[in-house]
């Protein structure tokens, strides 16, 4: 069989979704037109030192009124899907839901519309991190049992909305980032760390609930007559054993455990995977009998965001802060003998390793009862220079090689036997990469921010444009400033 490099169309079967995925708050700025509420993003990055640049998402790459010229360019690409979000202080500006906001249906309404004119699938996600403030600051957020219903009630309305022309629906992104991220290191919204042994895992533990209560509410009323599909996304780095050390082992079941299994294990099995009941005692909540039921198969697929690769080994003293203190291990980069996992990409966090990818979902459709996947995220980045041509940027071999890499994963896991439906690539286009601003690069499209927000397909935006066409890869370069071939 031919080697990941060789990855082509034809490795993946007919109906394989092919799509880009972004973020609402990441893209659309245009923050506080049209009776958009504010978001715990809106003002934890205004808020100074939260942000490496000092940016914030207010313009982002401005798609909210570019929404039509991105779809073009998408379609141009040869994309089938496109991923994105909602804004939920769009739709109910303070998140109690008395209220919808006409306006922001309008735009989604129009985002949507032109997709499928365009024969892109709109894949949408209900929530990416931009909890509304209101709901934060009156009501506690996600530390709250409350807004498990007012999640529900943003949910229905996009439902009844959005449901006669949108099928496929994911509830919630890496709750695990909001909960480790936002509740325990506070280098995310809404920013708190001082309580990282109990907080974190009450912030999960409502995601779980009100992802539940979404699925709960679509199922009820409109699956039967929209007929689409919802799920949740998780992410999950691979992690392998650092050495043969039994220790080690255990050390990577319990990662796995910690990540995946703290999400997917109550929607699954019902409850926390044991291993965290056992360390993390009252601090984890439990569930009710009730809300067990409701959690049971609260799933249609799983959306997976994978990106990268760790060695783990048993650390009885964890450096990484408090989340890997509980699970008494660290996360290495470097094999014993010296040799990196694998090559960096821009952001310090982020290894390629292409074997990764197909291990994770092996270990999923194994645990979790090969239930279908879409690889919802999957990409690198670019450092931003301050002295770069636009040149430079645009011949990035290295995404290309990882694209091709990764793509090569997943056609072996699917040769494996794991039931993948299709692979979003992350990101359509550089936008604003959270704590870090605008200083990483994850597009497959170029943004010129110093020049009108311009937009350049990048290197890899015009290989995979090939690829999807099933020719030949190196027929996709990129000429310089856009001036693009896409025949
Ligand atoms: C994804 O999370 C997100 O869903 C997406 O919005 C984001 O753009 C993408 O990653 C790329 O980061 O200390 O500031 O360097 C993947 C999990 C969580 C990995 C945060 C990087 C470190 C952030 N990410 N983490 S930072």
């Amino acid at each position: 069989k031919a080697d990941a490099g060789e990855v082509s169309r034809n490795d993946f079967p007919a109906g394989f979704v092919f799509g880009v995925a972004t973020s609402a708050y990441q893209v659309e700025g245009a923050t506080n037109e049209d009776g958009k509420g504010d978001s715990i993003w809106d003002v934890f990055s205004r808020t100074k030192g939260n942000i490496k640049d000092g940016s914030n998402g207010d313009i982002a790459v401005d798609q909210y009124h570019r929404y039509k010229e991105d779809v073009e360019l998408i379609a141009k690409l040869g994309f089938g899907a496109y991923r994105f979000s909602i804004s939920w202080s769009r739709i109910f500006p303070d998140g109690f839901g008395n209220k919808v906001n006409e306006k922001g249906i309008v735009y989604y309404n129009h985002l949507i519309d032109y997709l499928l004119k365009k024969g892109i699938q709109p894949y949408v996600t209900l929530y990416h991190w931009d909890l509304p403030y209101t709901l934060h600051e009156f009501v506690g957020g996600w530390l709250s049992e409350k807004v498990v219903e007012y999640f529900a009630l943003y949910a229905e309305v996009c439902f009844a909305r959005f449901g006669d022309r949108v099928k496929h629906w994911m509830t919630i992104n890496e709750p695990l980032q909001t909960a480790i991220n936002g509740y325990s290191i506070g280098i995310f919204a809404p920013g708190r760390h001082d309580n990282p042994y109990k907080e974190p895992y009450l912030a999960a533990h409502y995601q779980i609930l009100a992802h539940a209560a979404a699925v709960d509410v679509y199922r009820k009323k409109f699956k039967a007559t929209q007929g689409g599909e919802i799920g949740l996304v998780v992410d999950c780095e691979w992690a392998e054993a650092f050495s043969d050390k039994e220790q080690d082992k255990i050390a990577v079941e319990r990662r796995l455990d910690f990540q995946l299994g703290w999400f997917l294990d109550p929607i699954f099995y019902g409850d926390y995977p044991a291993v965290m009941r056992e360390r993390l005692g009252d601090h984890l909540p439990q569930f009710t009998q009730r809300e067990k039921k409701l959690l049971r198969n609260s799933i249609d697929f799983v959306g997976l965001n994978h990106y990268t690769s760790r060695l783990i080994a048993h650390a009885t003293c964890a450096t990484e802060g408090p989340f890997y203190e509980v699970q008494e291990l660290e996360r290495i980069v470097n094999w014993q003998g010296g040799d990196l996992i694998g090559e960096r990409a821009a952001s310090d966090w982020l290894y390629i390793v292409p074997w990764g990818l197909r291990k994770v979902l092996n270990y999923i459709a194994q645990k979790y009862k090969n239930t279908p996947i879409y690889v919802t995220e999957n990409g690198m980045d670019d450092e931003e220079k301050e002295t770069a041509i636009i040149k430079e940027f645009l011949s990035d071999e290295k995404r290309i090689e990882y694209f091709k890499g990764y793509l090569g994963a997943v056609a072996q896991a699917i040769r494996d036997g794991v039931d993948i439906r299709g692979y979003f690539a992350w990101s359509f286009l550089d936008n604003f990469e959270w704590a870090q601003g605008y200083t990483k690069r994850f597009g497959l499209v170029y943004v010129d921010y110093k020049d009108g927000l311009k937009r350049y397909p990048k290197s890899s935006a015009l290989w995979f444009s090939h690829f999807l066409k099933g020719k030949s890869v190196d027929e996709a370069r990129t000429e310089p400033h856009g001036s693009v071939n896409f025949t």
